[in-house]
């Protein structure tokens, strides 16, 4: 098994890397307009969190919307993706609307969860993507374990799931790589290595390049430039394929960089200024934006963007408007609704609602 080291495809800001091997101009030019959209949303959900809209804390991936809006577009429809608290490009790429992104963030009936979960804890599973579990990163248990199911039901089919450096410090890290790989499950497990975990740099997390634990587990690694979404994609498209034929999970490390706090309440000032600079050359958005500007004819970004953000202006004003939830209903959903059987009967307390279907 061995462990792929793909550079950074685009070294500083002026190192475009090459037209890549599968992507048309359409689907080059929507690798944008997700990033963009991304950007807009969260721009707009942090400012109306400082206005006092947007309950609780509210936790952003600017910088790094290349990781989820590659990969996620390098997955099939019947795919599924578990997406965490910096991978808003993934919702946008399965089509949840951004007005209700927006009203989920401030807590409307409108909101994906309809008001029973603020902020980023939210799956959209119509399309596919799971609601978050907050223990860090459990989401690799269930990506694993769909993945299992797809693998025990013949189904052609893929899980892929996003995680942090910081992340891969806990037990079920482990776990997971473990059991993908002696089962050699349809899985694709993102580590997205933004250099901190809240205030603790890479070198208090691992004393080992992360990448290395896929060739102590028993599957390629593939590092790859996390703010280049073209690359993105096209590690992800390999690692899909080679789960769908059989040849099991691959760990892909995004190298990147949070380039906000950990959340807004966050100043970073434990992150060293230089640092941020180096990384503001190599702008996600940016790089895409170059590389459209050179194809021939040349696409036009601005007025992308100009049609991005008013689509923000709009979603905004409709969430705003929008109402919040009847308490009556906050239960809706929560529980399985059945019959209740009397306790005394031999069952166990917690059966006692049968699921309906
Ligand atoms: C098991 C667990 N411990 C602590 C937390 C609180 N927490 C949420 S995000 C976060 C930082 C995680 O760092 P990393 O995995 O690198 O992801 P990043 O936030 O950098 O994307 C922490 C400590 C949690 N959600 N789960
Ligand atoms: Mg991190």
């Amino acid at each position: 098994m061995a462990t792929q080291t793909a550079q950074p495809a685009a070294a500083t800001a002026d190192d475009v890397p090459d037209v890549p091997a599968h992507l048309t101009r359409d689907d080059r030019v929507e690798l944008l307009r997700t990033m963009l959209m991304m950007r807009g949303i969260e721009q707009r959900a942090m400012s109306l969190y400082r206005q006092g809209k947007v309950p609780g804390s509210f936790y952003d991936g600017y910088g790094q919307e290349a990781v989820s809006a590659g990969a996620t577009f390098a997955m099939a429809a019947a795919d599924r993706i578990c997406a965490l608290h910096r991978d808003l490009a993934a919702h946008i790429v399965r089509g949840t609307e951004p007005e209700r992104i927006l009203a989920q963030y401030m807590g409307r009936a409108t909101g994906v969860t309809g008001g029973r979960d603020g902020n980023v804890h939210f799956g959209d599973r119509d399309r596919g993507v799971v609601g978050m579990v907050s223990m860090l990163p459990d989401m690799m248990l269930v990506a694993t374990g769909m993945a299992m199911a797809f693998k025990l039901r013949g189904e052609a089919r893929a899980a892929l799931t996003f995680f942090g450096d910081g992340s891969t410090s806990r037990g079920d890290f482990h776990e997971a790589l473990n059991w993908a790989a002696v089962q050699r499950l349809p899985v694709i497990f993102v580590l997205e290595n933004n250099q901190y975990a809240y205030s603790t740099p890479l070198a208090r997390q691992f004393a080992v390049e992360p990448i290395e634990r896929a060739r102590a587990y028993g599957m390629p690694g593939v590092r790859v430039d996390g703010n280049d979404a073209e690359a993105m994609f096209e590690v992800t498209r390999a690692a899909r394929a080679r789960a769908i034929d059989g040849g099991g999970p691959t760990l892909i490390e995004a190298v990147t960089m949070r380039m906000h706090g950990h959340a807004a309440h966050d100043d970073m000032r434990y992150v060293p200024p230089q640092l941020l600079e180096r990384w503001r050359e190599r702008d996600p958005i940016e790089l895409q934006q170059r590389r459209l500007t050179a194809l021939a004819p040349p696409f036009d970004v601005a007025a992308l963007s100009d049609a991005v953000q008013a689509e923000v202006d709009a979603a905004t004003e409709r969430a705003l408007t929008a109402p919040m939830p009847d308490p009556a209903t906050a239960t809706d959903g929560v529980f399985a609704v059945g019959e209740a059987v009397p306790l005394g009967d031999g069952r166990a307390p917690w059966s006692g609602f049968a699921r309906e279907s």
